[in-house]
């Protein structure tokens, strides 16, 4: 008989991922035994000898999983879209962190009209490539420009006409005189696992998803209908 590894990682981003993956992970009996937001650490222990979390930034979860680094990671289906999945299985979804990818704009530009003259918009995105697909899809041509945060900004300051970004509650927008003009999907948290962990350490992670599976289904209420709140958009 060979090596027996049993011992699993869980890549996840702290904030809101490490917050709503916390009781699914209790569901599952894995408990941190530090507190992300207040420890340094970035491997956590758990009360489970076999289980540790890794912390890392959101967007690269994907990666650590996908090298093997992580068995098990948790990121937002906006991050995997912007990500090359090979070697990755993404079995579940959590329905945890939930919003939407939405194209939004000042409140004083008329979306509409700019699309029906076939204006050339400039787009202001973290997300190059759902942005490409979307406006591909609409026969658009935009000009996408590539930030890494406070895409609310850039519409203000004449960088660009449009953003495309998450919008949970909408108040960003709101306090940034922006208005959501296009949904382009809803965005939720994901398991993803690594193919090859997968098959050899099956006995340790298959209960560990069938716990996450059925906590999440949980959290599989229905979404809220849009409210709309003075012309804003609210989940
Ligand atoms: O912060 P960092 O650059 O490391 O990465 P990140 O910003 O991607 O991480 P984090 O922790 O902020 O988000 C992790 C994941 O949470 C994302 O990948 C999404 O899948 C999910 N998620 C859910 C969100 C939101 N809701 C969300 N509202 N991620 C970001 N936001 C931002 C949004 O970009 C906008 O700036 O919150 C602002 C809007 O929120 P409202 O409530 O004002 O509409
Ligand atoms: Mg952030």
């Amino acid at each position: 008989m060979g090596i027996i590894m049993t011992g699993i990682t869980i890549a996840l981003s702290k904030g809101r991922i490490f917050d709503e993956t916390a009781p699914l992970l209790k569901a599952a009996g894995v408990i941190a035994l530090d507190d992300p937001e207040k420890s340094r650490k970035l491997i956590l222990a758990t009360n489970r000898p076999d289980v540790s979390l890794i912390i890392v930034r959101a967007s690269d979860v994907p990666t650590y999983v996908q090298y093997g680094a992580a068995d098990i990671g948790i990121a937002g289906k906006d991050v995997l879209l912007e990500h090359d999945g090979t070697g990755l299985y993404q079995p579940l979804d959590l329905n945890i962190a939930r919003c939407r990818m939405m194209v939004a704009v000042r409140d004083d530009f008329d979306y509409e009209a700019a699309v029906r003259q076939g204006a050339r918009l400039r787009v202001a995105t973290k997300y190059l490539h759902t942005a490409q697909e979307h406006f591909a899809e609409k026969s658009m041509h935009v000009d996408l420009i590539k930030l890494y945060g406070s895409m609310e900004l850039a519409p203000l300051v004449g960088l660009a006409d449009a953003i495309v970004d998450l919008v949970s509650s909408g108040h960003t927008l709101k306090a940034n005189h922006l208005k959501a003009v296009e949904e382009i999907m809803p965005v939720s948290a994901r398991l993803i696992v690594n193919q090859a962990a997968l098959k050899v350490k099956r006995e340790v992670i298959q209960p560990m998803l069938a716990a996450f599976s059925e906590a999440a289904k949980k959290n599989g209420m229905p979404r809220q209908k849009w409210i709309h709140n003075d012309g804003n958009m609210l989940l």
